[in-house]
């Protein structure tokens, strides 16, 4: 299928696709697919006012009917799974297979969503007072602003939004100015839904295309009780100081700088395939992406011409393409930003294998690159620094405790792992004293996780949980209530108040 074709099947219209000054480029040759009408901050004020409006309605309809909702959401997904995944490929440039697997992602959280509907429970606690007993009960929350990133175009909002529509949430999303097009596919997918279910308002789901000054209308405005921003560390520091000055509420999800420990008992073949996949799979543009591997001494050149032998043989290229396995980067900044690192990789004494330009023939306007390791002597700034580009630093250590200390020792706390077959490895590194991050497998590689756990982190990770595990509990507003059946009105703590 060509660009105009899958755009097609994805419900756009030519009137559409030319409606605006948003230029939209698909990073598999660089050219332009659309050119999109952009919201002003007028229209972005409207819809949060919208949004308040449906939060009236929708706080009243019961969880397991909005769960309902989801599920239909969760139907309609199935169905549209290749075409919305092709898009996703045409649009952030990842092959078809992961667009496919964003698009489950969304699926997956959709029926997590549905479960919970059921599920949305408090605790009930113990009174000092006689005849008294006390609760915690869980309430929808209000409007829900939703920021992604250009990198996982429409999973992150679904992870947020469905959870968010079971709470009882209205949800306004901003995505990427770089993927306008697949939020675009994603919300006439939630009309066709909420045109047929009765109890939807209007206004319950929203999206808004624009630039950065869209974005920072939902950020500002108090009647956006939460906003769930993914993305760089840089703007989530923007959106967390805005929430912070209003007391709203902000769950963030931001970078990672992600590590694997190869310790000797590791399987050496299992580890060689995880770190392959995960630091140039999406092409080194996952924020879970591995970036940092920390090798022991000993088992340092085993490893080493192997992964070398391996880079050397990824299929780079057109990611709509069956057997490819390292598509385009989004553009040529985040190219140059490889470069640069790379170049300063190599003034801190780095050795570097790959990062050459590729396919400038045939796609003179991409941003195609070979995934680069470079062999560190130490763990530098430049290593320390997020680059959102297939550049794998590799380290060598000699023992477990330094080991953690470099895994450790960077700003950034996503998610990390370890390749071991020893238990007292594992246990310590997954231990008080071990990693420091949100998430810590075990011979599983920093990316891919499932939906069913929490997922976020610490440090310059911004420290917000989306996605499983209690994360539902951040679009929701607790109350605690203290209930008297006696005849007597006893005080806490004891205190004599008789008039
Ligand atoms: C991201 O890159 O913003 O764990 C999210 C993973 C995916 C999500 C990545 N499930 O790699």
């Amino acid at each position: 299928m060509n660009s105009s074709e899958i755009l097609k099947t994805s419900g756009f219209t030519s009137a559409e696709l030319t409606a605006g000054t948003l230029v939209v480029h698909t990073p598999i040759d660089g050219s332009e697919i659309a050119s999109l009408k952009m919201h002003s901050t007028d229209d972005v004020l409207q819809m949060v006012g919208k949004g308040v409006d449906a939060f009236s309605a929708w706080k009243a309809v019961p969880a397991p009917r909005r769960g309902e909702l989801v599920r239909l959401l969760g139907n309609e997904l199935r169905a549209e799974k290749e075409n919305l995944g092709r898009l996703v490929t045409l649009e952030c440039g990842k092959i078809y297979q992961e667009g496919l697997g964003e698009v489950q992602e969304m699926i997956d959280i959709c029926d997590l969503a549905v479960g919970l509907s059921r599920q949305l429970y408090g605790l009930t606690i113990a009174s000092e007072r006689p005849g008294h007993s006390m609760r915690e009960t869980w309430h929808p929350m209000g409007v829900c602003g939703i920021i992604t990133a250009f990198n996982f175009p429409v999973a992150p909002w679904c992870w947020n939004a469905a959870l968010a529509l079971v709470c009882g949430d209205p949800v306004i999303w901003k995505p990427s100015e770089k993927t306008p097009l697949t939020a675009l596919a994603v919300q006439k997918i939630c009309d066709r839904v909420t045109a047929n279910f009765a109890e939807a308002p209007d206004g319950l789901i929203q999206t808004v295309i624009g630039e950065r000054d869209a974005g920072e209308v939902l950020t500002a405005s108090r009647d956006v009780a939460i906003v769930s921003a993914t993305g760089s560390t840089r703007m989530g520091h923007a959106v967390g100081a805005k929430l912070a000055e209003r007391f709203g509420r902000c769950i963030l999800e931001l970078g990672g700088n992600n590590a694997m420990i190869v310790t000797p008992s590791a399987d050496l073949e299992m580890a060689l395939r995880a770190v392959v996949f995960s630091a140039v799979g999406t092409a080194g543009q996952r924020c879970t992406t591995l970036r940092r591997l920390i090798v022991h001494e000993s088992i340092y050149d085993q490893l080493l011409p192997r992964l070398k032998t391996a880079y050397d043989g990824l299929p780079i290229g057109d990611p709509l393409k069956d057997g490819i396995l390292v598509g385009p980067l989004i553009d040529a900044q985040a190219q140059g930003g490889m470069d640069s690192a790379l170049q300063q990789a190599v003034a801190d004494g780095g050795t570097v294998h790959g990062g050459a330009h590729v396919h400038k023939g045939a796609f003179p306007n991409a941003a195609y690159v070979t995934p680069a390791i470079a062999e560190m002597p130490a763990q530098t700034d430049i290593v320390k620094h997020e680059t959102f580009a297939p550049i794998l630093y590799v380290i060598k250590y000699s023992d477990l405790d330094q080991a953690i200390a470099i895994q450790n020792g960077v700003p950034q706390g996503l998610s990390s792992c370890i390749f071991s077959t020893d238990v007292r490895e594992t246990e310590y590194f997954l231990s008080a004293v071990g990693s420091d991050c949100g998430i810590a497998n075990v011979n599983i590689g920093p990316s891919g996780a499932e939906i069913g756990g929490a997922f976020g982190g610490e440090k310059d990770t911004g420290g917000g949980r989306e996605s499983g595990s209690d994360a539902w509990r951040g679009y929701m507003r607790r109350q605690t209530n203290t209930i008297n059946y006696s005849r007597d009105l006893p005080l806490a703590q004891g205190i004599k108040f008789d008039i």
